[in-house]
């Protein structure tokens, strides 16, 4: 963890890099609930944004150098692929090789469905972490994230298209399908 922690504060900027402690703290209070790993999560949480500072033509060119499919939308929003780079990243430069640890990261910003427990955990983390405090009703997301994860999810994927919808951001048909797979989930339950 110490070497991790110097290696991310070297990469990212001093605001970026509080995030990252913050979900990494975050993702392994979650696991204690969830009976993850806490080592896990505290890795995937240091690596989930690794890749977040780098210019998007860099990412774009990233994706090149590591034979990484780029779809059309991640084309026109390359900050997208700081996710699908990370995982690339935490693989070549820090040495990460737990492949669950490497999907969490992958998966961090649209979300997928049928994820993994750690992925879940972060997924979530990053958005209720302590020092976000913009999106709509974080408060009851902070609860649920303890109780009922999945029904987490969906708020958090509601939240996040509806705050693209009203800022015209594109939506990728990723994250409309992890809506729709948690809406099913938790509609089960
Ligand atoms: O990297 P972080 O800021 O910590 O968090 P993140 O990787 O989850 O990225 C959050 C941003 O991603 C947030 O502004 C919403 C955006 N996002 C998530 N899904 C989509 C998306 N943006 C677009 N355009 N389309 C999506 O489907
Ligand atoms: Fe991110
Ligand atoms: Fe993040």
């Amino acid at each position: 963890m110490e070497i991790l922690r110097e290696k991310i504060k070297d990469v990212q900027d001093a605001d970026r890099y509080e995030h990252t402690l913050s979900v990494a703290y975050t993702a392994a209070c979650l696991a204690g609930v969830y009976n993850v790993d806490i080592n896990k999560a505290l890795r995937a949480g240091m690596l989930h944004d690794c890749a977040k500072c780098i210019p998007d033509n860099i990412l774009i060119k990233m994706t090149e150098e590591y034979n990484i499919s780029c779809s059309d939308i991640e084309k026109r929003i390359p900050f997208l692929l700081h996710a699908k780079v990370g995982a690339e990243l935490a693989k070549e430069q820090y040495f990460e090789t737990d492949i669950d640890i490497l999907n969490a990261i992958r998966y961090h910003t649209t979300g997928r469905p049928e994820m993994s427990m750690l992925e879940k955990i972060v997924f979530v983390a990053d958005y209720m972490e302590p020092l976000r405090n913009k999106a709509a009703d974080l408060d009851i997301i902070r609860k649920l994230a303890f109780t009922d994860i999945d029904a987490a999810i969906v708020k958090i994927l509601l939240g996040t298209l509806s705050y693209l919808r009203k800022k015209g951001g594109e939506i990728d048909p990723s994250t409309e399908e992890t809506l729709q797979y948690y809406i099913g989930v938790s509609s089960k339950k």
